[in-house]
């Protein structure tokens, strides 16, 4: 069984990135053949400086494996070393259709926060996830809750490729957490947690300092209620239930019976204190590797290597079907 995800470079990661898609990355090592990469050309489709993509990819490949990524055990490379992504998104865009992107809600957002230029990137950027994933005939995507649309997109263009110029592609599947597919901000609980859309307070990050966790999570909005149980008007109570339940691995009712009685403030306290002890050993580590950029870049051009060598066939299939560049040799 092959896994595939990929994640950008921008920004700090949050705990929504580290409880909807690393800890999960993590655990695909076990499962099957698993590839992670680390997509610096998605990130050049806002606006962006150079100087801190370089050092945000360095960031994030330290956080992942201080998070627990063995380059041992999976292939962990950087998009832009495999020139395959971006060849395989023009081609795929030829059973890609104009209205399908228009409709990506990301995009909508993104551009709409956009200060000056909308790039065509950002409007094709559905197109190289696309090719990202279909290059490595990938089974299972883990991500998180916000990037179903963009899966179905794949698994659309992968089924459209295959009908119009023959089977090709296998036709992947998205997999989502239980438990936090979805983490919202702190401040705002009916919107996700995100990097570029969040507020700074309601917006964990997996290198805050301790201190910090907790100042974040004793302001946490809660709601005029005092019982520690889901309900429909409680978004904030289900944000926080929800994330102590991703951090411990256990059951949202468990944690009500928990803290049955307990005051909100008590309750946003207990969640912060395990956050703060579930990051730990990840920030820890992470000072360590952060400071090793040599290391960094080794590992990723072993890692880039493997996955080139994985995407070869499948970008040769896909020319030769399409009837682009010369046949190929007969074996
Ligand atoms: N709030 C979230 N809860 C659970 N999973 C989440 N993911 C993102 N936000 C949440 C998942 O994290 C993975 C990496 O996402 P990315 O590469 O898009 O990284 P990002 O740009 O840092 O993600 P954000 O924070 O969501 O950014 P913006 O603000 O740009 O929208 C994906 O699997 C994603 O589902």
């Amino acid at each position: 069984m092959r896994i595939f995800s990929g994640i950008q470079p921008t920004g700090q990661k949050h705990l929504g990135n580290h409880i909807g898609a690393i800890v999960r990355y993590v655990a695909g090592q076990d499962r099957g053949e698993a590839l992670y990469c680390i997509v610096d050309l998605h990130a050049t489709t806002v606006a962006y400086e150079p100087p801190a993509l370089r050092a945000g990819l360095y960031d994030l490949a330290a956080l992942m494996l201080a998070a627990g990524l063995d380059p041992q055990r999976c292939i962990f490379f950087r998009q832009s070393d495999v020139p395959e992504h971006s060849e395989l998104q023009w081609l795929l865009m030829s059973v890609t259709a104009y209205g399908e992107l228009q409709r990506m809600t990301q995009f909508k957002d993104k551009a709409g926060a956009a200060q000056d230029l909308v790039a065509a990137g950002l409007f094709n950027y559905p197109v190289l996830m696309a090719a990202d994933i279909l290059l490595y005939q990938t089974d299972e995507v883990p991500v998180g809750d916000d990037q179903r649309q963009h899966i179905e997109l794949a698994r659309n263009i992968a089924e459209r490729f295959n009908a119009r110029f023959g089977e090709t592609f296998v036709v992947p599947r998205g997999t989502y957490p239980q438990v936090g597919a979805r983490i919202m901000d702190l401040q705002s609980p009916t919107r996700k947690m995100s990097t570029t859309g969040g507020s700074p307070q309601g917006t964990v990050y997996v290198t805050d300092t301790p201190e910090a966790i907790i100042k974040k999570f004793k302001s946490a909005v809660t709601d005029s209620g005092r019982e520690v149980l889901r309900g429909p008007e409680k978004p904030g109570i289900n944000n926080l239930l929800e994330i102590l339940a991703a951090v411990r691995g256990c059951e949202v009712q468990e944690l009500e019976r928990e803290f049955e009685g307990a005051g909100y403030g008590q309750f946003k306290l207990a969640v912060g204190e395990a956050v703060v002890d579930y990051l730990r050993p990840v920030r820890e580590r992470y000072q360590e590797l952060r400071a090793d950029e040599r290391m960094l870049e080794q590992t990723l051009a072993q890692g880039a290597a493997k996955a080139r060598a994985l995407a070869a066939p499948t970008i040769a299939a896909a020319r030769a079907r399409m009837g682009v560049g010369p046949v190929a040799p007969q074996a």
